[in-house]
């Protein structure tokens, strides 16, 4: 594709194997391959375990030649798409997250997802996030406070923030937006207080023209995610949490592709009550101290 031909491109001519690319190469260059040390225990452990788990599947289910050669037609099409960061988080996370959040008080955790870029450009609060002119969207304040499990206000709190557009896209993972587009970090204030101005996102529909569209549409589940703001907040001393924020009425609360919408996520937007267009909403964070269990 030459460069003329790539500028005029839009958001939504975005490629599956551009997004995969993409979150496979941030991963890859993220560091997190360098340091991961299993034991060997583990590794034979769980690596037994799975493998043993595959095998009861096909004896279970009598598989055929038809179906195993599709699998491993499907499996290489997952590499050469990029699309493993997005399979795994998609239809795995979610029980990793379950089952490592569990001893963690405060405040609720899901899944991070794919499309997190660490060191979003650092905003004060009332931030607000980086825009297009004319972004289209409704507005949406969102607002909080940060304490302690005892209700002291943290000190040097803050809020990574990172959503789709109002037409569903990620920026860094779809063409032509800007870099930082619905991505930033906010510093609360000495009281924990946080305003961060921004826009709802759009519900998410996970790539349909690569390897997990693909099962996708042979299996014929649907691609959808409710709309959703994703967070991670982090106080110095304190345990960090990865979150997802949902939207009441969302026709895929109920049925998330990634199954990461738990209760305690739920916003409830309000009217905005300041005379500012559009709406806003309040929530809190709770952060429990390093090595604190409930
Ligand atoms: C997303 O935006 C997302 O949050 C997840 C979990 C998977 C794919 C796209
Ligand atoms: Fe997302």
């Amino acid at each position: 594709m030459t460069e003329t031909h790539a500028a005029t491109r839009k958001e939504n001519e975005g490629t599956a194997v551009e997004a995969g690319s993409k979150a496979t190469e941030r991963f890859t260059a993220s560091g997190k391959l360098a340091k991961l040390d299993v034991p060997k225990e583990r590794v034979s452990l769980l690596a037994g375990a799975a493998i043993k788990a595959i095998n009861d599947i096909a004896v279970e289910h009598q598989v055929t030649y038809e179906e195993y050669n599709a699998l491993k037609a499907w499996l290489i099409k997952v590499g050469t798409d990029g699309e493993w960061p997005l399979f795994l988080d998609v239809w795995l996370e979610h029980t990793i997250e379950d089952v490592n959040s569990q001893e963690r008080p405060g405040a609720v955790g899901t899944i991070e997802g794919p499309y997190y870029v660490p060191d979003s450009p650092v905003l004060p609060t009332p931030a607000t996030l980086q825009m297009r002119e004319d972004e289209p969207g409704t507005p949406l304040l969102f607002k909080g406070r940060f304490t302690d499990t005892d209700g002291n206000p943290l000190q040097g709190a803050q809020v990574e923030i990172w959503h789709a557009d109002a037409n569903g896209f990620y920026s860094q993972y779809a063409p032509e937006l800007p870099e930082w587009l619905f991505r930033g970090t906010v510093k609360a204030d000495e009281n924990g207080y946080f305003e961060i101005n921004t826009k709802r996102p759009a519900p998410y529909q996970i790539p349909t023209d690569g390897a997990c569209g693909q099962l996708i549409g042979a299996a014929g589940w649907h691609a959808w995610r409710p709309a959703h703001i994703h967070i991670k907040v982090s106080a110095p001393g304190h345990q960090l949490v990865t979150q997802q924020l949902y939207f009441p009425g969302d026709p895929h609360n109920a049925d998330d592709i990634a199954s990461a919408v738990k209760p305690e996520l739920m916003l409830d937007p309000k009217p905005r009550t300041d005379g500012g267009a559009g709406e806003e909403v309040v929530y809190d964070y709770v952060l429990a101290k390093e090595g604190q269990t409930k």
